[in-house]
């Protein structure tokens, strides 16, 4: 840990100017050192008045009530080799919590007239989808569906927020997702439109013709709080801040430039506006959470406890550079400008920053929700174009041995996932073959044209016997040998 004398810096500009313009869905760990810093550093440059109301829809009501006690402050310190930096960050004007204000709260909110933006991060679950429909056998929609009026999930309540901006007679909004889903406003644009549409055409038009659902791709490694970190931050200002949080250095936005009611320069706080951001967010989920995932599951079942661990365990680290170089970087259409060699050592770089706590289980919780985006749309690229991904297939099995809730040897490990039942049910089943079957009988997870396409099958199968004898380490050192030098 750095040494306590690290200077903090505050924002300069006037609170008192910024009116509630953002909606923020979603006030966890990223958020804080992600979208709104972002808005916090261009508040600095122009003294414009997008403030910001952060808010929660299930747990963390607490959290929000601390942050108000401290003012609506909060501290983002970023940590590397370099040195540390402190920030405190103030463009949260008011937070909301359904549980403790009321379900009219956040749609309320929605309806008023300052409103421009409704930025989203609700994790890849949040968005309710099924492949690329709304899932409509969720607990949570069907009672969304029941009771529009008292909306649970983050759709349901965007759903009800424009209703009312609608009766308000208020144009429409932006609703900017900043999560790591593929074409993150058009899945996000999906849901909301399949839901409006059960509840009212006309509201369902209404939004189509009115808000727009721009694509961004957001980067920051930002791991849980710990609290070797919560007392980094105590030292650092002089008292704790619970909503305070320890982050790398290096953070990147892309964003679609369609904005229905305006946006804030966040270009002057390095956001870059393009016209598609579908290259630079599948280089990002493919070689960046695509790596994160491949030694989430294995790192974890060989009791490597961070990323920064698994980077000085040499084998796996030649693997996450080989995954993103051999496996990943050539599913991908780049302009010519990006080098993603350079791309590829940086993120060797940032996931070696041993300053960062990043666990590997936390990566691994939801893993039903991030293979099909970060390694089975690139494995189908590879059985397309005939193309080896032995690497990607030890992934996809660690995940399969992952559930099974052992490390290699036998300490236990919990598997956190929206689909957990279905998880556990096949991890009941005996070990080999049939489990594995069981699993890639999974559609939500695997689509069924991935599934029957010849040599999908035959490889996976033949990773996971890998997996099970050698275990993690001896099998990416295999598969590597079998594969020939990384470019
Ligand atoms: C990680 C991401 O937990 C995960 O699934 O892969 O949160 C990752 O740290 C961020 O996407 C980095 O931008």
């Amino acid at each position: 840990m750095q040494s306590p004398d690290i200077p903090v810096v505050q924002a300069g500009y006037y609170r008192t100017a910024l009116r509630p313009r953002i909606l923020h869905l979603g006030f966890g760990a990223f958020a804080r050192a992600h979208p709104l810093l972002y808005t916090d550093l261009a508040l600095e440059e122009t003294q414009a008045d997008w403030g910001v109301v952060a808010a929660r829809l299930n747990t963390g009501a607490d959290q929000l009530s601390a942050l108000d006690q401290a003012g609506g402050w909060y501290t983002v310190v970023t940590t590397s080799d370099q040195g540390a930096s402190a920030r405190r960050v103030g463009c949260i004007t008011q937070t909301l919590h359904p549980g403790r204000d009321g379900s009219d709260a956040i749609p309320d909110l929605m309806a008023s007239p300052a409103l421009g933006i409704v930025t989203l991060t609700i994790t890849e679950k949040g968005y309710c989808l099924a492949g690329d429909r709304l899932d409509l056998t969720l607990p949570g929609i069907r009672h969304d569906l029941e009771n529009p009026q008292a909306p649970k999930t983050a759709i349901g309540t965007i759903v009800e927020g424009l209703h009312r901006r609608r009766s308000a007679e208020h144009g429409g909004l932006t609703i900017l997702s900043c999560d790591n889903l593929p074409a993150n406003g058009h899945a996000c644009r999906k849901a909301v439109l399949a839901l409006a549409r059960m509840r009212d055409a006309a509201l369902a038009e209404w939004i189509a013709d009115t808000c727009t659902f721009p694509c961004s791709m957001v980067d920051r490694i930002v791991p849980a709080m710990t609290d070797e970190g919560q007392a980094l931050l105590t030292r650092i200002l002089g008292h704790p801040d619970p909503n305070g949080i320890l982050c790398e250095p290096f953070r990147q936005w892309v964003i679609e430039d369609d904005f229905a009611a305006g946006r804030p320069d966040w270009h002057l706080a390095g956001a870059e506006f393009v016209d598609d951001v579908a290259p630079f967010e599948e280089m990002k989920l493919r070689m960046l959470n695509g790596a994160h995932s491949c030694l989430a599951y294995l790192g974890a079942l060989a009791r490597h406890e961070t990323v920064a661990d698994c980077m000085q365990d040499p084998v796996f680290r030649a693997a996450a550079r080989h995954l993103m170089l051999n496996e990943q970087a050539p599913t991908l259409r780049m302009p010519d400008h990006i080098d993603l060699t350079a791309y590829a050592d940086r993120l060797i770089e940032r996931f070696s920053n041993s300053h960062l706590h990043h666990r590997t289980i936390q990566i691994a919780a939801d893993g039903s929700q991030k293979l099909p985006q970060r390694l089975l749309a690139p494995i189908a690229d590879h059985l397309r174009d005939g193309s080896p991904w032995p690497i990607s297939a030890l992934a996809v099995a660690g995940w399969m041995r992952f559930l099974r809730g052992q490390t290699e040897d036998g300490s236990a490990l919990t598997v956190q996932d929206p689909l957990a039942d279905t998880l556990a049910q096949c991890a009941n089943l005996p070990d080999g073959d049939a489990y594995v079957d069981a699993l890639l009988d999974i559609e939500q997870v695997f689509p069924a044209d991935l599934v029957v396409t010849p040599g999908f099958q035959a490889t996976l199968h033949s990773a996971y016997q890998a997996l099970s004898i050698l275990g993690a380490r001896d099998a990416l050192s295999q598969a590597m040998q079998l594969e020939g030098p990384n470019p």
